[in-house]
């Protein structure tokens, strides 16, 4: 576990079976070359350098833009983020050399309302799309399109999940790969570009690696590009390819400390330990048989952190893939990449799976950044956003910035710091009917404290017990300090704090609307939209 950050606490990897051989392994190339004769070593970086001449014969000032969006991707299954399990080398790489940011978070912990925060740097309250069904709004800027704008060459490929039937290409995009709804680890059904379908017989998380380095191969010398890859892992269910199905049959995964002490948890925390999002439930079909509270139960849950982890060794390939490729090219230097998720996922704290609350892991995104204009090997601890993303690609490529949004470009704070760094930020999201497993959430979020509250929706005083944290003293989230009468006017101090935010967004309590909550329930979502 790295300081500061929070983590699981599974048990050591003693007896960890390493992941298998990976296609390249981005540490290779300096060991290799140290061994070996300095004339053959010259005619290596002699022929590197005549495939850079390709692409890179000229200079280019705006850094190209290559950005890896992953789904559920908790930090902790990342090397850099302090993974005791999975072996991360090509990602980990890029935090070496680039920028780690320690303290990342969603601003809606949920896919389609994250990603396009992540896209307009706007919270879902202004964006619009405030569940998993929403398209995002075509007039609406986002930042690939305001670089096309600024003559970048723009592609997406992959997941996009704004707008769960719709497969057509997006405004921004010269290029434009995706499919319906989450998409499948196999046999996936893409559509590219609007010109074709097809199912290709693959992996997905190899096969939108694919499609994205087909695009790149076709860049023409000059004009600068971005591409942006949004992967379908680690969202459940969770399938690994067949080769990483057993790397972690070894490990030992218990349910978390924190699943069993509920006690000051408000009762809906309760409530969903037997549901579709809670460890007793059906675990995305890991389980067959529930609600099972039988201790021996904990396999099905084993089995299923084990798969998760498992899809993200594929991700790390894919990575190394698309950096081997930009060395090829001579274009590694000259291109941001930035690597990130969507939105945190419960792995069994507070009892719970899936995401949607406010707690920690479910907040919690990676998030690395390298390239021109970022330090190398540098952590930043100041909290920032997936609204933030927008802001800073496009400063750090030099075109012009979004107007009107709410996220704010971390580029000075990474290089020397920002004495005007936001110290606080809200939290928001709305109950979901076909998900009935989450109240409302309106909470605070400080350097030091952490304040939810579950508004009703209509109004009316809440009817679940407030949550208080001091993350200081408590990362963990174990003890609620809300009934806690020595902490009351902390508590009233952050109720202003984020009252006044709230209204600073035109959310007051008549207009920032939200559903009623009509309580959680043991009900499974439809088929068609787990
Ligand atoms: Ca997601």
């Amino acid at each position: 576990m790295i300081r500061g950050e929070t983590s699981l606490s599974y048990p050591s990897a003693g007896s960890h079976t390493p992941v298998e051989a990976k296609k390249i392994p981005d540490n290779m190339t300096t060991r290799h070359q140290r061994s070996i004769p300095a004339r053959v070593l010259f005619l290596t970086v002699l022929l590197f350098a005549r495939a850079g001449a390709l692409q890179a014969s000229e200079p280019i000032d705006r850094p190209n833009v290559l950005f890896i969006l992953c789904d559920d991707l908790r930090p902790d299954a990342l090397g850099c983020y302090g993974s005791q399990h999975v072996r991360t080398p090509h990602i980990d790489a890029l935090a070496r050399t680039g920028v780690r940011f320690a303290n990342a978070f969603c601003t809606t912990s949920l896919c389609s309302p994250s990603r396009a925060s992540i896209l307009t740097g706007l919270y879902a309250h202004r964006h619009g799309v405030r569940d998993n069904f929403t398209e995002l709004p075509a007039a609406l800027p986002h930042w690939p399109g305001r670089l096309r704008e600024s003559q970048y060459a723009t592609a997406y490929v992959g997941k996009w999940h704004m707008g769960e039937n719709n497969d057509a290409p997006r405004p921004g995009f010269d290029w434009f790969v995706t499919h319906k709804g989450q998409g499948k680890y196999f046999d996936t059904e893409w559509n590219v570009n609007g010109d074709r379908h097809e199912t290709a017989r693959g992996y997905y998380t190899h096969e939108v690696t694919d499609y994205g380095l087909d695009w790149l191969r076709q860049r023409k010398p000059g004009q600068p590009w971005a591409l942006c890859i949004g992967q379908k892992a680690p969202h459940s269910f969770y399938t690994p390819e067949p080769r990483y199905s057993n790397v972690f049959s070894r490990v030992r995964v218990p349910y978390p400390e924190s699943a069993f002490q509920l006690e000051g948890k408000p009762d809906w925390v309760k409530q969903r330990l037997d549901t579709w999002h809670g460890i007793y439930g059906p675990l995305f079909e890991w389980r067959k048989n529930f609600p099972d509270r039988r201790p021996e139960a904990v396999q099905d849950f084993e089995n299923m952190v084990h798969a998760y982890w498992g899809t993200v060794l594929s991700v790390d390939d894919s990575v190394g893939r698309l950096v081997a490729f930009l060395k090829e090219t001579g274009q590694y230097e000259n291109t941001l990449i930035l690597f990130m998720g969507d939105n945190g996922l419960l792995q069994g704290e507070h009892g719970m799976v899936d995401k949607r609350t406010m707690h920690e892991p479910s907040i919690r995104i990676p998030l690395v950044a390298r390239g021109p204009g970022l330090p190398r090997g540098k952590v930043v601890r100041r909290q920032v956003l997936t609204l933030d993303t927008a802001p800073s690609v496009l400063d750090l490529c030099g075109a012009p910035a979004l107007s009107n949004i709410q996220g704010r470009s971390w580029k000075k704070l990474v290089n020397e710091g920002d004495r005007l760094w936001r110290k606080a930020w809200f939290y928001e999201y709305n109950y979901e009917k076909q998900f009935p497993y989450t109240p409302n959430v309106r909470g605070i979020r400080t350097e030091r404290w952490k304040y939810t509250r579950y508004p009703h929706g209509d109004g009316s005083p809440d009817h679940h017990r407030p949550e208080l944290y001091d993350l200081r003293k408590d990362p963990g989230e174990l003890r609620n300090l809300a009934k806690n009468p020595r902490y009351a006017s902390r508590l009233r101090e952050l109720e202003n704090q984020i009252a006044t935010m709230l209204a600073a967004e035109g959310l007051t309590p008549g207009k920032d609307n939200m559903p009623l909550d009509l309580g959680i329930k043991t009900e499974l979502p439809d088929q068609n939209i787990r």
